[in-house]
């Protein structure tokens, strides 16, 4: 399998609950490498565009609120096969309905908070990627 990059962020929720740490090391247990790291607090503005694609889905203007409630952490994630990789760690966007021992199993109750994102594709994480990192903040390993 190909090494990737991937983009991770935990949400506010989960940085509420200090669970940063937590999170991240199921990144490196599962043998993926942070290359690029840095908390923010996102403007409406940066979470509208990184959702862009949902901008008609009715949860739009909860999700835009819900990510600029607090600071996240933005990562990049590298690895083989690191885009489906993470999205295995993290269960699925429902915690109701995510496996036992996923983050979002672990660590989320609701779909409109649910601990994290990942990129769900080649082309969505190379855009996700460029969206929050320049290449001279990407340390490869
Ligand atoms: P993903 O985060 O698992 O890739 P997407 O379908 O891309 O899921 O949705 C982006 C985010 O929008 C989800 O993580 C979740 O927080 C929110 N979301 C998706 N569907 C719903 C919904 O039906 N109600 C409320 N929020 C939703």
């Amino acid at each position: 399998m190909a090494t990737e990059r991937t983009l991770s962020i935990i949400k506010p929720d989960a940085v509420a609950k200090n669970a940063i740490g937590d999170i991240i090391a199921r990144f490196e247990k599962a043998g993926l490498q942070v290359v690029a790291a840095k908390m923010v607090q996102l403007s409406e503005e940066k979470a509208g565009g990184f959702y862009a694609e949902h901008k008609e889905r009715p949860f739009f203007k909860d999700l835009v609120g819900f990510m600029t409630s607090g600071p996240v952490v933005v990562q990049v994630l590298e690895g083989e096969g690191a885009i489906a990789k993470n999205r295995d760690l993290m269960g699925a966007t429902n915690p109701k309905e995510a496996a036992p021992g996923t983050i979002r199993a672990d660590f989320a109750e609701t779909i409109d908070a649910n601990a994290v994102h990942g990129s769900d594709s080649a082309e969505s994480a190379e855009r996700e990627i460029s969206y929050f990192f320049g290449n001279d903040e990407i340390c490869p390993r």
